[in-house]
């Protein structure tokens, strides 16, 4: 059999994983291509760059930041209605354009496939896919612009995503306006930085974060090609909220009447312990989002806005941003069990945290921003998570919290509730006003 290949040895031997390269050669035929080939794939100088890294301390002095506040907006219905004509003029110049992370494994939810063909119900076309691109659809519907769209994939989800878009004819969507683009992938880490392996002549291999489509944008091109096409905004949202609205014209609004360049949805938590980060702002007038995984035990209290995870940036600062000379977002370490291949030859799920997952967070491009506009919302119309397979955040819980919202449309609208309360279908109702 023919020895790995001398750059790829190389590569392997200075990133600290030699016992790969021996690995390698115990194999043959097939599975020693397709394990090479794995191999081949890994950017190693990233992966040993990220196991080196140390995520920058936190800064002592966090406080709230300043955020249109949910009362505020509420109070002064002329500002709402000003920044929702600032927001609307921007979505009808074909300006805004809208990412969906969709890239994670979905672990808690134990469900098999990409999180997004989901079927929240309850008819049962009404997968999170369809829930949030069909209210893209209707938003591009009411502005008269399209609104490109870009997916964010990763090797677990991509596949079945792309099948999920086509059986469901984009959603509506052109399908020249879709884009998707997959994130990159690092290898499960000892404590040592070795890579594991989740079986033989397989790596242990997981998405990059989410924050790693911050380089999946401009590896594809296709930052450059929202550019082109005139988008200077680009808001992003998750899979896991069927209520998740990243194109709500008062968010667009405040971005621009603050002169920001990064904004994000905000609620009020429930409780210091809800997993949600917080957004926190330094004494350098920086706002960050802190995770709920790296706040003090305490779970900061005084800071009581977290984060839905709705976020919005400049087009033209991002790029500037990513063509700085070493531009690179921070790595978070994660300790978990990862199934892998034992000293014995067998495959085995540790009972305890074995390995180092690597992720970086689209959020910590907030505190590279100048300034930062945050909205507070009302989490019954915008947040209904779908994380856990029962309990908090489950598919129970979310929903409840749709029905509930709308029924509210019904209510609002002067109309009297069906019982049962109907699907969630964007592109026939996506608030009162539709059902006006
Ligand atoms: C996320 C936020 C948390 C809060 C909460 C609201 C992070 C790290 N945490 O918690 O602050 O806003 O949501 O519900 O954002 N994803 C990718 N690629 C990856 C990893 C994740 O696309 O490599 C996607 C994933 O498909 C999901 C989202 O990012 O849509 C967040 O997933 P998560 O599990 O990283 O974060 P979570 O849900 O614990």
């Amino acid at each position: 059999m023919a020895p790995v290949a001398a750059d790829l040895a190389g590569r392997l031997t200075s990133a600290g994983q030699a016992h790969l390269l021996a690995h390698a050669e115990s194999l043959a035929g097939g599975a020693r291509e397709t394990f090479v080939a794995q191999l081949a794939s890994v950017d190693w100088a990233r992966a040993a760059a990220a196991f080196a890294s140390k995520a920058p301390p936190l800064p002592p002095d966090l406080r709230p930041p300043e955020a249109l506040t949910w009362r505020r907006r509420c109070n002064e219905p002329g500002l709402a209605a000003r920044l929702a004509r600032d927001g609307d003029a921007l979505l009808a110049a074909g300006r805004v354009a809208t990412l969906l992370l969709a890239g994670g494994q979905g672990t808690r939810l134990g469900y098999p496939g990409p999180k997004g063909t989901f079927v929240l119900g309850p008819d049962p076309d009404r997968s999170l896919y369809a829930i949030l691109l069909e209210r893209v659809a209707a938003t591009a519907r009411r502005a008269g612009r399209p609104v490109p769209v870009v997916v964010l994939v990763s090797g677990d989800t991509e596949e079945a995503t792309r099948a999920h878009f086509e059986e469901r004819a984009f959603f509506g969507l052109p399908r020249d306006a879709v884009w998707f683009v997959r994130q990159g992938e690092l290898p499960a880490l000892d404590d040592a930085g070795r890579a594991l392996l989740a079986a033989p002549g397989r790596l242990a291999l997981a998405p990059d974060g989410h924050g790693g489509l911050v380089e999946a944008l401009v590896r594809s091109g296709v930052l450059d090609r929202l550019a082109e096409r005139g988008v200077d905004v680009l808001t992003t949202f998750q899979v896991d909220n069927a209520l998740g609205r990243p194109l709500d014209p008062v968010f667009l609004g405040w971005l621009v009447d603050r002169h920001a360049v990064a904004a994000g949805k905000a609620v009020r938590k429930k409780a210091p312990d809800e997993k949600v980060g917080v957004f926190g702002r330094g004494l350098d007038g920086r706002v960050r989002i802190v995770e709920y995984s790296e706040l003090p035990a305490d779970g900061a209290p005084d800071l009581v806005l977290g984060s839905i995870a709705v976020h919005a940036f400049s087009v033209p600062w991002l790029r500037r941003l990513v063509a700085t000379e070493g531009f690179t977002l921070p790595w978070h370490r994660a300790r978990k069990k990862v199934a892998c291949l034992g000293a014995d030859g067998v495959v085995a799920t540790p009972s305890a945290p074995n390995a180092w997952k690597l992720e970086q967070f689209l959020f910590d491009l907030l505190p590279m921003a100048p300034r930062t506009a945050v909205v507070e919302v009302d989490r019954a119309r915008e947040f209904a998570p779908v994380k856990n397979a029962e309990g908090e955040d489950s598919p129970a819980t979310a929903r409840a919290l749709v029905a509930a919202e709308v029924a509210r449309w019904h209510r609002e609208a002067g109309r009297p509730v069906p019982d049962p309360v109907p699907s969630l279908r964007p592109l026939v109702a996506d608030g009162p006003d539709d059902l006006r």
